[in-house]
């Protein structure tokens, strides 16, 4: 499967659509999740164009999961939260909506399910 410039995480990166920035490197942005599954819900992409963790190269992936990390013990220690769930869809039979490789970061809450 190939890169669709159009997707909506690529206009993000492009500046051409707005989101609630809340960490960025040079390889790296992550935003507050617009359909949030639970508080703090964030996402975590790199600026490498990558459809998912199918065609993901090794070295951005490295680069993406230690700031998944540093987002998650970030999230978690913001919101006072009690653990995290992490999440990764690849396509469209995986779960995968937006096609630019993302991770769900979300605080979770002792007995607190994530909403649907
Ligand atoms: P998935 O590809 O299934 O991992 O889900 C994509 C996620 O992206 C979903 O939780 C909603 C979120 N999302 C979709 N469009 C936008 C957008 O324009 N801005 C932001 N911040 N999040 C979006």
């Amino acid at each position: 499967m190939t890169y669709d410039d159009n997707n909506v995480f690529a206009k993000i990166l492009r500046g051409e659509l707005p989101c609630h920035k809340v960490y960025e490197t040079d390889r790296i942005l992550a935003f507050m999740d617009v359909m949030p599954r639970g508080d703090g819900h964030v996402l975590v992409i790199p600026k490498a164009k990558a459809r998912n963790l199918l065609d993901i190269a090794p070295d951005d992936l490295a680069e993406l999961a230690k700031a998944v990390q540093i987002v998650g013990k970030a999230a978690k220690s913001a919101l006072a939260a009690d653990g995290l769930t992490i999440q990764q869809f690849n396509e469209s039979a995986g779960g995968q909506v937006v096609f630019h490789i993302h991770f769900h970061v979300i605080p979770r809450f002792d007995g607190v399910a994530l909403k649907p």
